[in-house]
This record gives C-alpha cells, structure tokens and sequence, in this order.
C-alpha cells in the first residue's frame, strides 16, 4: 500500500491538519521530535513575523498510543494562534446581517495564485485563494513528512540541506562531510549557508530588499544518506524516482526549477565529466563509484550513493514595494495587495526540501520492501542493503 497524505486549513484559520496513510506500526513518534523540525521550518534572515507569533505546536490526534504508531492513519493537527485575529473574517459560520467583511483581496499580488486563482473558483474576493495557496501549508505538510523522517532514521537514512544561492550571491563552498552532520553545522547561520562570506554577502542584500521593500528567492541544496541501491525504476515512466522527487519539489511554493546531481551543469560537460566511473570495490566485491556527479540516481533508481537535489525559489510575491497590478473590480491600474510576508524565505524552503525528500524515498522504501510493522519491514530492508550497498 503506497505511503499516502492530505493536508488542510487555511493561513488564519482555526488551524491546519494533515492526515497520514501507510506507515507501518511500531514506529517511535513523539510531539517533541515533529515541533523540533517545525521550529527549524521558521529559521532564517529575512523571515516574516508571522514566524515569532506562531509557536506551531503540533497535536497528535490518531494513529499512535504511548510513543509508538499503530499503523493506522496518523492525524496531526496545528492549531493557528492569529486566528484570534481573524476570527470575523476567517468565520466558518455565515456572519450577521451587514457584518463588513474586511481584508477583502481585490488587487492580485504577481507572482502569486490570486488572479488565477480567483478565475478558476470564481472568487471576487482573492483571499479565498490566498489563504489555502499561502506557504502557510508548508507547516503540516512538514508535520507529517517528519514521521516519515523518522521513519527513515530507524533505516540509517538521514536527510539534510543547505542554501547554495541568495539573490546575486552564490555559496561555492562544496560539501563533501557527512549529510547527517550536515545540519548542526548550517542551522546557526542565519541564511543556512555554509560560506561565511557568502553569508555576509547574502544579509546585505536580505537588508538592502527590506530598505527596498522588495523580496529575494535563490536555491538550496537537499542531500539524502544511506539510501538503499534500487529505489524506483526504469520500467515504467511513473516509476523513475527523480520524476516524484521532481513533483514533490516542484509543488512546493514558488519552486521554478529542480535538478538532481550535476543538474543544469551536466548540459554544459562532455560525458566523460558528466558520468561517475566504477572501479572494483575494496570489500564488497562490487564495483564502486568515484563520482556522485548523478546525484545517487541513474535510470529512475537510486544507485546507493547520497540523494543530491537543488531547488530554485522564485522571491516571495508580496513586495512592500508593490508591483503593478490591475484593481479587478475597476479594471484600472493599482498597485498590488500588500499581505504580511517574509523578504526572503529560501532557508526556511531548504528546511522543507528536507521533508519532500524525506517523504519521496520513504514511499519508495514501502513501495520496495512493504511490511505492515517496522520489525518485518527491517528484516528486508537489511537482507537487501547489506547484499546490495555501495562503498
Ligand atoms: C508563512 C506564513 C504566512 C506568510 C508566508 C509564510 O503567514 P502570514 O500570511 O500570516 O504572514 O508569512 O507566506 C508567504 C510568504 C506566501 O507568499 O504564501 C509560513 O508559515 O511559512
């Protein structure tokens, strides 16, 4: 059975839930271990207020009793404390007789999902779309894809990221440590960036776009370890890993490009600096790789060696500094609606990669090695990676 999930709530409404299918039982999960990851979804420079006035305390409604999952669906729920705020204009209920209706969105923010938003559901008033199509989601759906994260922690698989472009600054510092170390080392900068002069380079411009009232994107780096060889396939085209890896991280807000390993930069190589070449292993007596230039995928499945995706984050759409735009009621020139929002978001969208990664290799991991519990589903996963693991 495929590892399945649905969110929902709005950005200020009472509050957002999601709702987990497939995970097997006898998993270790715990509210503490998900608000760690949800607390590590607000960091970084430029990140908009909204981040200090939530605490994202996550409820574990069903699917677990006394630490440890039921396999069962796992409902988890995360209350929105500005909903106290919105309470009149997000009421489920009908309002009174004449209650005005205030925050009405008649102005559509380019770049965002108001004006199509509001053709495709015939909604006048835009925030109807801006509610649900706010990055606001993203706080569930990380809820729910760190059960899947953990999940993957019992397998020795971990996940990690870093920001590699702010803006006009670039990052070219490699990484080559350990992905599970990974983290600790990027979490205290203040745009998760390991180059401490990229990093200075890459405030000046979050401040300079705040003085400016403007907004920044770039692109961020997620890696997985200790994945084992053969998740997805080449038999059919809805199997190749890279194709969901290539959904989960476009759907995700303002995502405008994905690669995975060499990327875009593979376009611009001859082949013989485009692909990893093997030699005999030392202890396996399986060839090894001297490259990870694929990014640990070749044909559709995963070749053993780190997972290595990068993600391109447009700048946030609402801009202080308004762009042109067209009052809907009035079909004449206005300046774009202006809505609370972060100047930059692209540490914060790294941190989130870490959980679309998580739950793409934690679906192919069920889809390959099934088992309704975590002890029959181990058994397997060990048989195959200790016969089958690269060096
Ligand atoms: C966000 C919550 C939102 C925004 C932001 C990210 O909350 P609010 O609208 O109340 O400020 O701050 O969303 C966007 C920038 C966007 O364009 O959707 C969050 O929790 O990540």
């Amino acid at each position: 059975m495929p590892l399945r999930y649905l969110t929902a709530g709005e950005s200020h409404g009472r509050g957002l839930s999601g709702i987990l299918e497939g995970m097997p039982s006898g998993l270790p999960c715990d509210v503490a271990y998900i608000h760690r990851e949800l607390k590590r979804r607000k960091l970084g420079y430029g990140r908009g207020a909204r981040q200090k006035l939530e605490d994202d305390a996550v409820e574990i409604l069903t699917g677990v009793r006394h630490g440890y999952t039921l396999g069962s669906p796992i409902c988890l729920l995360v209350m929105n404390k500005d909903w106290r705020n919105w309470e009149t204009i997000m009421s489920v209920s009908p309002l009174p007789e004449g209650t005005e209706v205030k925050r009405k969105v008649a102005i559509p923010r380019p770049g965002h999902a108001d004006l199509v938003g509001g053709i495709k559901y015939d909604h006048s008033d835009m925030r109807n779309v801006l509610e649900r199509s706010s990055a606001r989601e993203t706080t569930i759906r990380v809820a729910i894809a760190t059960v899947a994260r953990r999940f993957l922690e019992e397998l020795g698989i971990h996940v990690a990221s870093r920001v590699v472009r702010v803006g006009a600054t670039f990052d070219p510092t490699p990484f080559t440590g350990h992905v599970g170390e990974l983290n600790a080392l990027v979490d205290e900068s203040p745009l998760r960036v390991l180059g401490k002069d990229s990093e200075k380079s890459m405030v000046a411009q979050v401040e300079q776009c705040k003085k400016d009232g403007d907004t920044l994107g770039g692109v961020f780096e997620v890696f997985a370890s200790g994945v084992p060889v053969g998740l997805g396939s080449y038999a059919q085209w809805d199997r190749r890993i890279e194709g969901k890896i290539g959904q989960q991280f476009l759907s995700l807000n303002a995502i405008k490009g994905v690669e995975v390993g060499l990327g875009f930069g593979a376009a611009v190589v001859q082949g013989s600096s485009a692909h990893d070449e093997l030699e005999p292993g030392k202890y396996t007596g399986r060839p090894r790789y001297l490259t990870n230039r694929s990014g640990g995928i070749d044909g559709g499945m995963t070749t053993g060696q780190p997972i290595v995706v990068r993600a391109a984050m447009k700048p946030i759409s609402t801009l202080m500094q308004p762009l042109r735009s067209v009052d809907l009621a009035t079909n004449q020139p206005a300046s774009a609606h202006i809505e609370r929002s972060d100047i930059c978001a692209v540490p914060a969208a790294a941190v989130i990669g870490e959980s679309l990664l998580a739950l793409v290799v934690a679906e192919e991991i069920l889809e390959k090695f099934g088992g309704d519990s975590m002890g029959e589903l181990k058994t397997r996963f060990e048989a195959w990676h200790s016969a089958t693991r690269s060096e």
